[in-house]
Parts: structure tokens; C-alpha cells; sequence
């Protein structure tokens, strides 16, 4: 039995879903207890944030520990690389994802309000996401994963370039797209999973993006 935390508008709970769609690993979800943060919560997972698992069980939190766990205990469709290294450069492109990207992107929420809206933070953004975006495609131009396949590193950032996007519409959000990162996000899209997955999410985003309209 694998229960997940969730709350529908959670962006890495998105990615975690895209991992256990692309590695067909049934599950169910519940929202946290209390809601996320509380001490009814934090009784079972001490962080109090999302997605958090209980797998038969076991108790995890963690979007990317929760992702390889499910790796290593439902070997079918393996969404890791084989070899040392190339696990490496997975991680390297996944850290470079939850500790870079979705930061720079997760400073334009506070902005999203129309009515405390400030757009020299929404302008502020635009040019630190650009930066993480253009650092990216340095970081893709190298990449040595076999594109073919859908890795634990790709999931985060279809959902976070779903989200400026979405930011770019709503917020008129100024970006400086990479084609390399362009090409990336196009070819991700290509997984049955991926659009599968951002289909279902898509009506979570536009409720919580009805705030930005004037
Ligand atoms: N690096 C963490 C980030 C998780 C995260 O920030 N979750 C958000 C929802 S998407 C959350 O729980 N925010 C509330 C909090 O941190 O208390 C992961 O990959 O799971």
C-alpha cells in the first residue's frame, strides 16, 4: 500500500506523480491531516511539507528521496542511470533543478495577487529565472543521459516551465528562453506521461492563477 500526501496545487507533488505515471506504480493520495504544516501532520511527517509516502509503512518525505526510493524498490522501468556516473550527472541536473530553479521561480507566487501584486519583484524574477534558464542550457548542451528515456532529473522541470509559463501569461512575466531549454521542454512534453500528468494539473494551476486576474 503507497499513500502519498498531497495537495493538488503542490508542484512537487506533480513531479512525483510524473515518476510513479512513466514507472505505473499505483497509489493512492490524501491531503495532509490538519493541512500541510500542522501539528497533526508533523506528527507523521516531522517536516510538515509535501509530497510525503507511506509505503507499507515506511514514512518518507522529500520529492527526489521519495522518487529514488520508488526507483530502487520498483525496479521495472528504471528512471536512474545504470552506470556511477551517469547517476551523477542525473542528480547534478536534478539538484540544479530543486535548489536553483524552483527557488527563483517559487519568488513569483508572492507576486501572483493582482491587487498586492509588485512588478519590480515580478521584473526581479524574471531576470533570476532567465539566469537559472540560460545556466541550464549549458548544463542540457552536455547532457549525456540518453534522451530516449524519462528520468527522476526531467520531472521537476516540466512541471517548474509549466509554471513560468503560466507566469508569463498571467503575470506578463518576462523570460529569456533557451532554445536548448525550448528543445528540452518540447521533447519532455512528448511523453504520454508528461502531457498525461500536466493535463490533470492543468485545472490546479488556474484556480490558484485566478487571483492574478485584475
Ligand atoms: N525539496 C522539497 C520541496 C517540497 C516543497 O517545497 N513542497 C511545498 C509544496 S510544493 C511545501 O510543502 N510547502 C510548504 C512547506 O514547506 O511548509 C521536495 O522536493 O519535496
Amino acid at each position: 500500500m503507497l499513500n502519498i500526501y498531497s495537495v493538488p496545487v503542490a508542484a512537487y507533488c506533480a513531479k512525483l506523480r510524473i515518476v510513479m505515471r512513466y514507472k505505473s506504480i499505483s497509489f493512492t493520495e490524501q491531503s495532509p491531516p490538519g493541512g500541510y504544516g500542522s501539528d497533526e501532520y508533523r506528527a507523521i511527517v516531522p517536516s510538515g511539507n509535501l509530497p510525503a509516502m507511506v509505503h507499507n509503512g515506511f514514512m518518507l518525505s522529500d520529492s527526489e528521496a521519495i522518487a529514488e526510493y520508488l526507483d530502487e524498490e520498483f525496479t521495472e522501468t528504471p528512471m536512474l542511470p545504470e552506470t556511477v556516473r551517469l547517476r551523477a550527472k542525473a542528480r547534478e541536473l536534478s539538484r540544479s533543478h530543486d535548489t536553483r530553479l524552483e527557488p527563483a521561480v517559487r519568488s513569483i507566487y508572492p507576486q501572483v495577487n493582482y491587487s498586492t501584486r509588485n512588478i519590480d519583484a515580478v521584473n526581479a524574477g524574471g531576470i533570476r529565472i532567465s539566469k537559472h534558464l540560460s545556466s541550464l542550457a549549458l548544463l542540457l548542451s552536455k547532457n549525456p543521459l540518453d534522451i530516449n528515456r524519462l528520468w527522476i532529473c526531467d520531472c521537476g522541470f516540466v512541471v517548474t516551465f509549466a509554471w513560468i509559463k503560466a507566469f508569463e501569461q498571467a503575470l506578463d512575466l518576462q523570460i529569456d528562453w533557451p532554445k536548448v531549454v525550448e528543445d528540452y521542454n518540447e521533447r519532455l512534453l512528448g511523453f504520454k506521461v508528461v502531457e498525461e500528468e500536466l493535463t490533470a494539473y492543468l485545472p490546479a494551476m488556474n484556480s490558484y492563477l485566478e487571483k492574478a486576474k485584475p
